[in-house]
């Protein structure tokens, strides 16, 4: 029997939109319940309403498909159409990638949001030339310092094994004179859980995930910077949908960008006082520690212009402009 399209369709033979939709994977490094990763699957909801149903998103969460420090890779070689990546951790591939881990140079959310916008353009050529296109970014908390002590100043911190994410966090733990080590979240709990890592710089956000008190009894919020997650797709992969299925994804990533750090700065209070509910004890740097702090931000803002010079200046300029 010979039977039309149609006649297929009807019969169950073929699907007719299942076969025209296009599926992408989103690897991500954050847990499911992390805002970042809830905006991820929000951004990629508004992509499949927009597309009708032909571009459909699945994002993979806490490095399940592709673990933190491969999605890049993933995504510029196409194994991966889109992925969510910290790009400080990329920082030893250019020093721009760390733009927004230099110490005290933009630690508020409005800051941060200022930053990115100087350092969008760079940003954007930079990944270009890897074959990536920058979508969005959200910003992490500002950052603070978890301690299983009381520390005061730099030289309470010598040699305690510290958690590092990237090259900034490795920094401040060498000048501090502690002993850095990288790991990504994924497998952040079991580090500190097995002592392989005592301390840490991180957000109100990833202590909550990680349930910090039971490892770790002091968060000084010392608001170091304001690290962002940033959203990007293969180009090529991008360029090979429908122009009207590439707007949707652009401007589902422009309003995931707004909502994600609205999101952020609603939250980033919220953390801390679960942190304290839960017997930590969160406090301000005292002074001698604050003024330790500030100097080694002098010396890593120093190194970071020297490794990037004239782009990195014209950031922190255009920064400085806004
Ligand atoms: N959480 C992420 C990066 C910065 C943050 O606040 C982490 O610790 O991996």
């Amino acid at each position: 029997m010979k039977m039309n399209f149609a006649a297929l369709v009807a019969a169950g033979i073929v699907a007719a939109t299942a076969a025209q939709a296009e599926s992408w994977d989103m690897p991500v490094a954050y847990p499911a319940d992390n805002y970042h990763t809830e905006n991820a699957v929000t951004f990629a909801e508004e992509v499949a309403e927009c597309t009708g149903g032909e571009l459909e998103i699945t994002v993979h969460p806490s490095g399940s498909l592709f673990k933190g420090d491969e999605i890049k890779r993933a995504v510029q070689t196409g194994d991966a159409q889109i992925g969510e990546r910290l790009l400080s951790a990329h920082a030893n591939e250019d020093p721009l990638f760390g733009y927004d881990s230099v110490p005290f140079l933009a630690s508020s959310f409005e800051a941060s949001e200022k930053l990115r916008a100087a350092a969008q353009p760079v940003l954007a050529e930079m990944m270009a030339g890897q074959g990536l296109t920058l979508l969005y970014s959200v910003p992490w908390p500002a950052q603070g310092m978890y301690f299983n002590k009381e520390v005061n100043s730099v030289a309470d911190m010598s040699g305690i094994k510290f958690r590092a994410y990237n090259s900034s966090t490795a920094r401040v733990a060498e000048l501090a004179g502690m002993v850095p080590t990288q790991v990504e979240a994924a497998e952040l709990k079991q580090a500190l859980a097995t002592g392989v890592v005592a301390a840490m710089i991180s957000s109100g956000s990833t202590g909550v995930d990680e349930k910090a008190w039971e490892d770790m009894s002091h968060f000084y919020d010392v608001k170091a910077w304001l690290p962002r997650n940033t959203v990007f797709a293969n180009t090529d992969a991008l360029e090979a949908l429908p122009a009207e299925q590439r707007d949707c994804v652009t401007t589902a990533a422009e309003a995931a960008q707004t909502r994600g750090s609205e999101t952020a700065a609603e939250l980033s209070g919220g953390f801390l006082e679960t942190l304290a509910e839960n017997g930590m004890n969160v406090a301000e740097p005292g002074e001698q520690l604050a003024a330790d702090l500030a100097g080694i931000g002098e010396e890593m803002t120093a190194e970071w212009l020297e490794a990037t010079g004239d782009q990195g200046k014209a950031i922190i300029d255009a920064f400085r402009a806004e």
